[in-house]
């Protein structure tokens, strides 16, 4: 089915071929914006306001002033989907600074440029046991720009998934400043050793990914024990399993790092019981229908 989805754009719904905007806005120019990337299951939002709430923060970190409230945007959100008639989505919210003059400054922007693109995107390695290798290209340090910031400017991602590419292998894993394992280019790591889930800490320089909660959460709820704590490569090759988490993604296992297999190079059972489980949970977000 070929149907031209509708884009909102600062209030208006455009068909995406003509949804364009200005070559003057500072998201273009400058990379000057924040975004977020949503998944909708069977008519519910999944966890809508935990992405909400990460892109007024991260807007509040560039000094972006949103023009919508948090209830009028969440609405917004809704109201594209439906005019989309859409059920299962992946939704890319995009806040830019907006249209301003050439020059970085901002104040030259006047009014933020709100985009909302509603489509279907098939899980990113969908069926896939991801093979993955350590990028060189260190994640962003922290007193530079902040990781936590889900900003427009990914060019630090998109260089190690360049790195990927030429290795012929599915996704690059990021280390922060120090040499420890921070994420991913699009998700968040996780290994597993001696039945315990181990993820890095906030403090590692990474995106507080939304999925990475609800899995420290499922696991939780299994009785596994989670621990936020640094890790290197080391433990990583060493590994009796390994997976990522991303709205893109949703939770794939990682079975081979630099060439090495972790564990026997199979699915984990740890890493299956949370992707079953995931899957069970995943349509209880907020309600996309309810006129
Ligand atoms: N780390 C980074 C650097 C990310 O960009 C995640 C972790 C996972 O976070 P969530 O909240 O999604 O569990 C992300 C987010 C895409 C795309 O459309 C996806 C992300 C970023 C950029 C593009 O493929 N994932």
């Amino acid at each position: 089915m070929s149907q031209e989805y509708m884009v909102y754009i600062d209030g208006k719904y455009v068909p995406k071929s003509e949804a364009k905007i200005s070559v003057f806005d500072h998201g273009l120019l400058y990379g000057d914006g924040v975004f977020e990337g949503i998944r909708s299951y069977e008519g519910a939002v999944f966890r809508l306001d935990q992405h909400l709430t990460r892109l007024f923060e991260s807007a509040k970190s560039i000094d972006l002033q949103i023009p919508l409230s948090y209830e009028e945007f969440k609405e917004a959100i809704l109201e594209t989907l439906r005019t989309n008639k859409l059920t299962d989505a992946y939704v890319r919210v995009v806040v830019t600074r907006g249209i301003g003059t050439l020059g970085l400054t901002p104040a030259t922007c006047p009014k933020p440029t709100i985009i909302i693109i509603a489509d279907h995107l098939k899980p990113l390695f969908e069926g896939v046991n991801v093979k993955a290798v350590v990028a060189s290209t260190r994640r962003n340090a922290v007193t530079a720009l902040n990781p936590m910031i889900k900003s427009l400017n990914y060019l630090n991602n998109i260089l190690a998934r360049i790195e990927a590419i030429k290795a012929k292998v599915d996704e690059a894993i990021m280390l922060n400043q120090n040499g420890t394992v921070a994420e991913g280019t699009g998700d968040n790591v996780f290994i597993v050793k001696d039945e315990v889930v181990i993820t890095p800490p906030p403090t590692a320089g990474i995106l507080l990914g939304v999925t990475r909660d609800a899995v420290i959460t499922l696991a939780r709820e299994e009785r596994i024990q989670v621990l936020e704590k640094d890790f290197t490569v080391h433990e990583v090759y060493n590994a009796d399993e390994a997976f990522l988490s991303g709205t893109a993604a949703e939770i794939v296992p990682l079975v081979e790092v630099d060439g090495k297999k972790i564990g026997n190079g199979n699915v984990g059972s740890i890493t299956s019981k949370l992707i079953e489980k995931f899957k069970r949970i995943r349509r209880t977000g907020t309600p996309i229908y309810l006129k």
